[in-house]
């Protein structure tokens, strides 16, 4: 066999080499969705998930409810903060954290992703999965988990 045979050969080796980098790599930021991180956004998108927009309208006509959970404006401005820790390559964890550990309650929390739904028209966990790695979340998850459903029960 001549060196020019081996071209076509060492071309195909070198593609799926590039190709199985470039899964991994993009599984690693997100691009790329794997099983895990779709269950993990259907979990995470039902009503009875403090993560759903959802999740605090079931304490919505409670008449004290301006004891349970944040107000809009401040749902808001934290939406707001998430916003710009996402919105460019690469992701502010800390800042997204620090809004978490501000949330005082479930509904706290489902009130901040209400609020980035109807501000930037999309999802505020399908962003979130998209943006954290699996650890991350799970971290996240574990972090509202521990919260009581509201501020004041
Ligand atoms: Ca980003």
């Amino acid at each position: 066999m001549k060196n020019e045979d081996l071209l076509p050969w060492a071309i195909l080796a070198g593609a799926v080499i590039v190709y199985n980098l470039g899964g991994s790599l993009f599984e690693k930021l997100g691009l790329k969705e794997s099983a895990d991180g779709k269950a993990i956004k259907e979990q995470l998108n039902a009503t009875n998930s403090a993560f759903s927009p959802n999740f605090w309208k079931g304490y919505k006509y409670i008449p004290t409810t301006a004891n349970l959970v944040i107000n809009a404006a401040t749902a808001s401005s934290w939406a707001k903060v998430v916003r710009d820790a996402v919105n460019w390559p690469g992701t502010d964890e800390a800042k997204i954290y620090g809004i978490f550990r501000s949330c005082k309650c479930k509904c706290d929390v489902s009130r901040v992703a209400d609020a980035y739904g109807v501000l930037y028209n999309e999802s505020f966990v399908d962003r979130l999965a998209d943006e954290f790695t699996e650890s991350e979340m799970k971290q996240a998850i574990a972090m509202i988990n521990s919260l009581p459903a509201t501020r004041t029960k």
